[in-house]
């Protein structure tokens, strides 16, 4: 099969589910196998004060929620021992845009991270947030992403990203980092050898040919750089916020949009049903439309949490394998960049 154009991506949208599906599953087969990757892994969301007002948030202190928070050092050093006296892998730290705590408040904690657990990945900082610190602290995007590397981020996470269709996006979140920067920032990331993921936010006001827009922009930039890992559709969560959507999207378009872009994007070698937004459920089934990838056990999480996902405290390992090898698949232990470290 050739590449497949935006107007064959949208027709896709009407083709026999069970077909999309199997076209999906094909290409999973091909890359993965049986195999579903996950990583034992702990958010961090440091502080909820948001300098943006995103529509869709309900997560930031600046919207409806009126619980202002923001940990120091030490309470991130504490929850790091914690994890990794639990196994842990990987920290995933995104923030909102605090205005009130300085530059290095945000930077230090990496380099204090990663003295005290060299083993430990970091990614960190999303786009969105790239975007933030150089305005607020005037430093150019390479200044901040060199400080990055610096301090000792190993990877980007892929959020910020949205949908990438302008006018959608001023819709939802006006004000924060555009299309163009967010694919700047991740250029210039993927120029310093770095890998990241990107996301995508879905089932709120954007349309199917938004969806497929938002991929095509992915795949153009992963043809020139090849630096993004995964892709990660992230399902609207609709509590707590000001983006009202009539009907929630429904879980068959939720597992078209999965197997679509599985087809469409060609170039990445991932795509991950990050059961918080997808609910476990239909994470496990999305397995059979081309999702090779489950994010991991989390924890504990604020950001989707806060709008009405179930994620709160994670979920535990045992039970994690359990269900991936239950429902036909083989769970493999991964780290940040996909390198494999156990076949459960
Ligand atoms: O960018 C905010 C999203 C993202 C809502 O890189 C919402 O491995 C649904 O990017 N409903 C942050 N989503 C989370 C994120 C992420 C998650 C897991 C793995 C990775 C990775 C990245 O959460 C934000 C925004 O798009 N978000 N509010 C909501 N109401």
């Amino acid at each position: 099969m050739g590449r497949i154009d935006f107007e064959t991506a949208l027709k896709l949208y009407d083709a026999d589910f069970f077909d999309l599906g199997d076209e999906a599953d094909a290409v999973r087969k091909q890359l993965h196998g049986k195999k579903t990757y996950f990583n034992i892994n702990r958010h961090i969301n440091p502080t909820n004060v948001c300098k943006d007002v995103c529509k869709f948030c309900a997560y930031s202190a600046s919207r409806k929620n009126p619980n202002q928070y923001t940990m120091s050092h030490d309470e991130i050093l504490k929850i790091v021992e914690e994890i990794d006296k639990k196994g842990a892998k990987e920290v995933h730290i995104v923030s909102a845009h605090n205005p009130n705590t300085g530059l290095e408040w945000y930077l230090e904690i990496f380099k204090k991270i990663k003295q005290a657990y060299p083993h430990i990945h970091i990614k960190a900082l999303t786009a969105a947030e790239v975007n933030f610190l150089a305005k607020e602290y005037n430093k150019s995007y390479d200044e901040i992403l060199d400080l990055m590397i610096e301090n000792g981020v190993d990877s980007m996470p892929g959020g910020g990203a949205e949908i990438f269709d302008e006018k959608v996006r001023n819709y939802i979140c006006k004000g924060k980092v555009s299309s163009d920067e967010w694919f700047e920032i991740h250029r210039k990331w993927h120029e310093r050898g770095k890998k990241s993921n990107v996301t995508m936010l879905f089932g709120h006001v954007e349309k199917r040919e938004h969806r497929i827009d938002h991929m095509m922009r992915i795949r153009d930039l992963q043809d020139e750089t090849g630096g993004f890992n995964c892709f990660i559709p992230l399902v609207y969560q609709m509590e707590n916020n000001y983006l009202s959507v009539k009907e929630p999207i429904t879980a068959n378009e939720i597992l078209r949009t999965f197997a679509i872009s599985r087809l469409v994007l060609d170039n990445v070698p991932n795509l991950k049903a990050y059961w918080v937004t997808s609910t476990v459920n239909l994470a496990l089934v999305a397995q059979e439309f081309g999702a090779n990838d489950l994010d991991g056990t989390i924890q504990k999480e604020s950001i989707n949490s806060a709008a009405g996902a179930k994620s709160a405290n994670g979920i535990e390992l045992e039970e994690f394998v359990g269900l991936i090898k239950d429902s036909g698949f083989i769970p493999v232990e991964r780290d940040s960049l996909y390198n494999e470290l156990k076949v459960w």
